[in-house]
């Protein structure tokens, strides 16, 4: 199909401006075809941008490294370009929309020469769900469209659903990297230096302007851009909730089955939680999502969720047939991996993978690398951010339902982070405003350096949404407090708050993680149901001790630290709320949450 033939006006008009101010040298539109997503590859391959894998270790996948620049996503070029700064509110990067645009359409000028414009019009959400939304990316970078292709809808078929005056979310992306007359990129990856990079949102007008980078959430604007921070402000102004959750069903042996959604900071496993396997004899647990739930309520008042995302976008490292077997079998045809390491027969390779590399690799920045596992220094040959784009529907756990247009009811949502000390295994909230408060004060550990934070200290991470949330997050916490207000607490979603990583003063784990969360998934299902045994604590409900069956190595004390009311520790936790988190929300903390505050400083005070 040629872009002239689009039946939608607005839509082509704004093609039309996007190629003047670009001036690329062709307009492909995204048709969603294997043939189309098999020649992208293909010229992709031949140019030398992509790697063609084993045909037989991982049949249909390719490999890229990117620029050493362009690794991940850029929270310090990320802005929210909201009329005012206020709305933007304290925690996002603010720069005035019409200064923004200026700076911006200067260097949209010219930037796709040498290049094809693609059009890729995509659903988030199953095509024609009312919770889905359109977008409409128009980029310059195959390789976007490619991961676009695994990670959303994409094709005519949405363009039919827009029909000829639909709504669409404006997606412009540009690596930032014109070409001129008879230059190419001989194989490298594309992009712009660090101060050039923007990832700009305009939420009044439901805009993304993407430039200078081409990797992952910076570049498939679908996800974070779309889905979470222009969708935040969609939700909120129509009532629903668009959070950055995985989205998990579990089905006891009875066979009753509950839905899970839960939050937690980037880099904390929700992609191991959402395809964990029960170590828990005859329970089962299955994936509807793994990053992002969109939340809207039914007629019959409960809260039902979609995964709007077709596939997963995975941190590679760290990611083997021990921790995540799911994972490893979703990716093994039709993935494209960025910045693992290669082996001599074009597989890869990665830390953490589960076995040794191979004699020797092509590290992530291209260079020869022999594994020496006597230096603890060596530099790792993939980039701890590198990535696997797999579809969904290649998931061995994914659930019959996951595309349903209709969502799955949630039963309960989960909180967590990672927290050495202080935060137990798992507590109750008592009510949604209690569960709201949980959320709001979401908190993980900084494990690497690398963020220009101090390592081993708490960065509050409200929500998981801290880097995602499209306006002022003292309101985006009073929506969380209205929806409570306007739903009946009986539909409403149990909250809980979840801690695989307490450790002893010695550093060692106290709680095997991975599969054993299920047992902790199962108490949550029998909170839901008001069979669980509990016990009312200062902080919440929490289990009795003999409430979790224990896995093996978690011994009396080990069960009784990690659900231990840990007084003082919780007490400056408080005060640590109080001195250097909730002030940021000025006047728009919703009283609820301060209110909250007070009383779990009482009953800690009346425990102590
Ligand atoms: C992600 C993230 O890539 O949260 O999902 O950073
Ligand atoms: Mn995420």
């Amino acid at each position: 199909m040629k872009y002239h033939e689009i039946k939608h006006e607005n839509l082509k008009k704004w093609i039309d401006e996007v190629v003047a101010l670009t001036k690329p040298e062709d307009v492909v539109i995204a048709d969603g075809s294997k043939a189309q997503y098999d020649s992208l590859v293909s010229d992709m391959i031949e140019s030398g941008l992509a790697i063609k894998l084993h045909e037989e270790k991982k049949p249909g996948g390719i490999a890229f490294f990117s620029d050493p620049s362009d690794v991940a996503r850029v929270e310090n070029r990320t802005y929210i370009a909201s009329a005012t700064k206020e709305a933007a509110g304290p925690t996002n990067n603010w720069i005035d929309p019409t200064e923004l645009k200026t700076t911006m359409t200067d260097l949209y000028d010219g930037c796709m020469k040498g290049r094809t414009l693609y059009v890729i019009p995509f659903s988030m959400g199953p095509v024609g769900s009312n919770i889905a939304k359109i977008g409409v990316e128009i980029t310059d970078s195959p390789y976007v469209v490619t991961n676009m292709m695994i990670m959303t809808r994409v094709g005519l078929r949405v363009l039919d659903v827009l029909g000829s005056d639909g709504e669409y979310v404006q997606c412009l992306h540009s690596v930032g990297k014109p070409l001129s007359e008879g230059e190419s990129d001989e194989g490298k990856w594309p992009c712009a230096p660090l101060d050039k990079k923007y990832i700009s949102h305009f939420p009044e007008t439901r805009q993304i302007w993407s430039y200078g980078s081409g990797y992952g959430g910076n570049a498939l604007l679908g996800k974070k851009c779309l889905a979470l921070r222009i969708a935040s402000v969609i939700a909120r102004d129509e009532g629903w909730l668009a959070e950055h959750m995985l989205i998990l069903k579990i089905t006891s042996p009875a066979g009753k089955k509950k839905y899970v959604a839960a939050a937690f900071p980037s880099a904390c496993g929700k992609t191991n939680l959402a395809m964990l396997v029960p170590t828990i004899k005859d329970w089962k647990v299955e994936t509807i999502g793994d990053d992002i739930a969109w939340m809207k309520f039914g007629a019959d008042g409960k809260l039902y969720a979609i995964n709007p995302e077709a596939g997963f976008f995975g941190v590679a490292p760290g990611t083997s047939l021990d921790s995540n077997p799911n994972a490893m079998h979703s990716l093994k045809e039709n993935s494209i991996f960025t910045n693992c390491a290669i082996t001599k027969d074009n597989d890869v390779w990665w830390e953490g993978i589960g076995y040794d590399a191979p004699s020797e690799l092509i590290d992530w920045k291209e260079n020869k690398w022999i594994q020496d596992k006597g230096n603890k220094d060596q530099a790792p040959a993939s980039h701890p951010n590198a990535r696997f784009t797999a579809p969904a529907s290649q998931c061995p756990s994914i659930a019959s339902e996951w595309e349903d247009p209709n969502g799955v009811p949630i039963d309960a949502i989960l909180f967590g982070g990672r927290r050495p000390h202080t935060v137990p295994l798992v507590h109750q909230a008592r009510d949604w405003n209690h569960g709201v408060f949980l959320g709001s004060i979401v908190g993980s550990e900084i494990t690497a350096a690398a963020l220009d934070l101090k390592a081993g200290t708490i960065r509050r991470d409200p929500f998981a949404m801290l880097p995602f949330c499209g306006y002022h997050m003292g309101e985006y916490f009073q929506h969380w407090i209205n929806i409570g207000k306007t739903h009946g607490q009986e539909n409403l979603p149990k909250i809980f708050y979840v801690n695989w990583f307490r450790k002893t003063d010695s550093g060692k784990w106290l709680w095997p993680g991975f599969g054993e969360n299920s047992r902790v998934l199962k108490w949550v299902f029998e909170a839901c149901d008001g069979t669980a045994k509990t016990v009312d604590t200062p902080i919440g409900v929490m289990p009795t001790l003999d409430a979790i069956d224990r896995p093996d190595g978690v011994s009396d004390e080990d069960m009784a630290e990690l659900l231990k009311v840990d007084v003082q520790g919780w007490l400056d936790e408080v005060s640590d709320i109080r001195v250097n988190h909730y002030p940021k929300f000025g006047q728009k903390l919703p009283v609820e949450l301060a209110h909250m505050l007070d009383v779990m400083e009482k009953n800690l005070s009346l425990a102590k």
